[in-house]
């Protein structure tokens, strides 16, 4: 008798702690990644970095972003005076996993209002992108409920004239069961149109370089000066984005307009695979080029296999020339090939 209450009193002791084991693991607390892209400003020079790191494992993930003034360089040696998020154009690049918890607290640091609008996320628009006074922040948050590659931008009317001042930003969620392969090599590229005119020099001194200024008639006849990748004209021309013989290379392209569409294209290379809006779901294969609307983005990989695409140099372009014309170009150099004086594109 009082072995079997020995027993049953160490049977339910055992229980009643598997029990409290699976609510301790049931209630663990969330763990947190917290970025200040106040602080946290990605490299502009010599070319804007367009790699991207994996999506960290923490289950929310809060991002501060300041709205600032800025002077930036459009193309090289062209300076333009923009409206960023951060500091730089395009802004921060975000990246979580499809269920993280996205909080995001704007803080409005210029002298004019603005807003933000999140693709990636399914909100009331009249609470979360409301007018941000300047001084003012909001702060919002979302569940990434749908993978992919999303443009966030500056909603504030005229919303043209905001984001060919430059306030966009990339956000990537991953699919929840990853890409589906191993990329070896990821970057993000964001396309965008400039329509920038003299600077007003009687304001600005004789002696300074004076910033050029947005041309709202040209944006309104969508005659752009600029189209670009990740911000400058032609500068993964002079900075190839560099690749090893054989990677699986992942590119993020959105596209933040305002006006144009993104035919994206790689010179001498097919698409395996295309996610059209970055999601798995909908993968096209071997696709020579693809579509990005404005606000839109996707997903390309492709192999510089050595029997294929292997060591050289690679244009990655908009297929609509006169658009690749005004800078939207950029290498991929594969290992490290002797004739880079060739390309045709
Ligand atoms: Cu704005």
């Amino acid at each position: 008798m009082r072995t079997r209450n020995v027993i049953n009193t160490i049977l339910a002791t055992a229980a009643s702690g598997a029990v409290l084991a699976m609510l301790t693991a049931a209630r663990r607390e969330p763990t947190v990644d917290r970025i200040d892209f106040g602080k946290v400003v990605r490299a502009t020079a010599p070319a804007f970095d367009a790699r991207l790191a994996p999506a960290s494992n923490a289950d929310v993930k809060e991002f501060r972003i300041p709205i600032k003034d800025a002077t930036i360089e459009i193309a090289k040696g062209v300076t333009y005076q923009g409206w960023t998020f951060g500091g730089t154009v395009p802004g921060p690049i975000l990246r979580v996993r499809q269920g993280d918890l996205v909080r995001v607290t704007v803080v409005n640091e210029s002298p004019m209002p603005h807003s933000i609008d999140f693709h990636a996320a399914r909100i009331p628009a009249n609470v979360a992108y409301r007018m941000i006074l300047p001084k003012d922040s909001i702060s919002f948050e979302f569940t990434a409920k749908d993978p992919g590659a999303f443009m966030v931008h500056c909603g504030t009317p005229p919303v043209t004239m905001h984001l060919m001042q430059g306030m966009y930003f990339p956000i990537i969620v991953d699919p929840r069961g990853g890409w589906g392969t191993k990329a070896d090599k990821e970057f993000v590229l964001v396309q965008s149109e400039f329509y920038a005119k003299a600077g007003d020099t009687a304001t600005a001194g004789r002696t300074m370089v004076v910033p050029m200024q947005p041309d709202w008639q040209a944006a309104m006849k969508k005659d752009a000066s600029h189209v670009v990748f990740n911000g400058r004209a032609f500068q993964y021309k002079d900075t190839p984005l560099k690749v090893d013989v054989g990677d699986r290379v992942r590119m993020f392209v959105v596209n933040a307009g305002p006006s144009f569409d993104s035919d994206f294209h790689i010179v001498g290379a097919i698409f395996d695979r295309v996610y059209p809006d970055g999601d798995p779901n909908h993968a096209l294969t071997d696709v020579q080029t693809y579509m990005v609307p404005a606000g839109g983005g996707a997903v390309f990989e492709t192999v510089f296999d050595k029997n294929g695409s292997g060591e050289g140099l690679y244009a990655f372009v908009t297929h609509s020339f006169a658009d690749a014309e005004k800078g939207a170009v950029g290498i991929i150099q594969v290992g490290t090939p002797k004739q880079f004086a060739t390309m045709v594109h």
